[in-house]
């Protein structure tokens, strides 16, 4: 799909078997490979898919957020989650820097998906119905991409893994102020912590669905970890994801909605770490494929917010024309 407009590619290298040797000794050596530096094919294309994926999710990620700015409870709150949304605004933007880097445009990467060929984190696809939910997606959707996130910091690519530098740290402070939140609704009213609990209910099994199928059903994790683009396996973040959160959630007296989450002091090679009940991954693939609760909602109000700029874009592109008519003139 990403294999047409390169626009700032180098000239396809000759992927001959001593080129893909020696590509490979840089990975093994931990060197980082930088935007002009001789890569195969195939290792760009899975960067921009990834990280193009990865800033689409950041911008989408600001819609079920943002339904709740104007109804917040508290100018507290409010301050809070303007900031954090502004965020993942932010986060969007460096993300699709760092993709435009491998030599594909804004526009190519925006217009696949609206048109729904690049995908989005699944998550986005549900909805937040109470103010509850905006704790629990800090907690748990923040918490789950931290877990993912903060390897990719050691991501082989050098402007991926330093975009994510920053990216982790405001991840870091989004996924503490909604632990806070909800444990303000966990020490508040009954209702409020049933509120809270509800939310768990609704929020936890597409939380474990973030990381992606499971390793022996995940395409691309096997060459992506040998180019040290992933760290650790789909499987393996899950599972720190969930012997992580367990222990907050019985800090805040909410329960696990799975009635198969047992503790095994025998996993994780005899540390321990809790079995888990099986991923509905018909949903899961439901959702990926574009028939998730909100998957049309989402697409509509992205594609609003383009229509709606082209004016902006417009008047930027007649400017920097008129800027350079300007100094050719001069
Ligand atoms: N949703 O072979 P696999 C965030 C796709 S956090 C939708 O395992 P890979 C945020 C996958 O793309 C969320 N699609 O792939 C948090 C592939 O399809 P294609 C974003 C999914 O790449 C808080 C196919 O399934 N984080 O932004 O090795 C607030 C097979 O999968 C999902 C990132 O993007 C899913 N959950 O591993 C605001 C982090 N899972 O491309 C914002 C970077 C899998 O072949 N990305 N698919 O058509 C990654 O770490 C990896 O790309 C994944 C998937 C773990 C997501």
């Amino acid at each position: 799909m990403y294999s047409q407009g390169l626009i700032g590619a180098k000239e396809d290298v000759v992927e001959d078997d001593a080129f893909l040797e020696a590509f490979q000794r840089r990975i093994d050596a931990e060197e980082k490979i930088e935007p002009n530096d001789p890569m195969p094919k195939a290792y760009r294309n899975t960067l921009i898919r990834m990280i193009g994926q990865h800033a689409h999710s950041e911008i989408v990620g600001m819609l079920p957020e943002g339904n709740w700015i104007t109804r917040a409870p508290s100018l507290r709150r409010k301050v809070a989650l303007l900031a954090k949304v502004q965020d993942e605004g932010g986060h969007g933007l460096y993300l699709y820097s760092a993709a435009e880097t491998l030599g594909v445009s804004r526009e190519q990467m925006t217009e696949e998906l609206l048109d729904g060929t690049a995908k989005y984190s699944s998550i986005f696809n549900y909805p937040t119905p109470t103010w509850a939910d905006i704790g629990t997606i800090g907690w748990l959707v923040d918490g789950a991409a931290i877990m993912n996130q903060v390897p990719l910091c050691r991501c082989s690519y050098g402007p991926y893994a330093r975009a994510m530098i920053r990216v982790c740290k405001e991840e870091s402070f989004h996924q503490r102020q909604g632990y806070e939140l909800v444990q303000s609704l966990c020490t508040g009213t009954s209702e409020q912590k049933a509120m809270a609990q509800d939310s768990l209910n609704r929020w936890w099994w597409p939380s474990l669905m973030m990381f992606g199928p499971s390793d022996t059903e995940s395409q691309h994790s096997d060459q992506s970890m040998k180019w040290k683009i992933k760290r650790f396996t789909n499987d393996e973040l899950r599972q720190k994801f969930v012997d992580a959160t367990v222990p907050q959630a019985e800090h805040l007296g909410l329960s696990i909605p799975d009635e198969n989450l047992v503790w095994n002091s025998e996993k994780n090679n005899t540390q321990g770490g809790y079995d888990f009940g099986e991923i509905n991954w018909k949903e899961f693939w439901q959702v990926v494929k574009g028939h998730g609760m909100m998957n049309r909602d989402r697409i509509a109000a992205r594609k609003k917010a383009w229509d709606d700029g082209a004016w902006v874009r417009e008047a930027a592109a007649a400017f920097a024309d008129k800027q350079r008519k300007t100094a050719d003139a001069a």
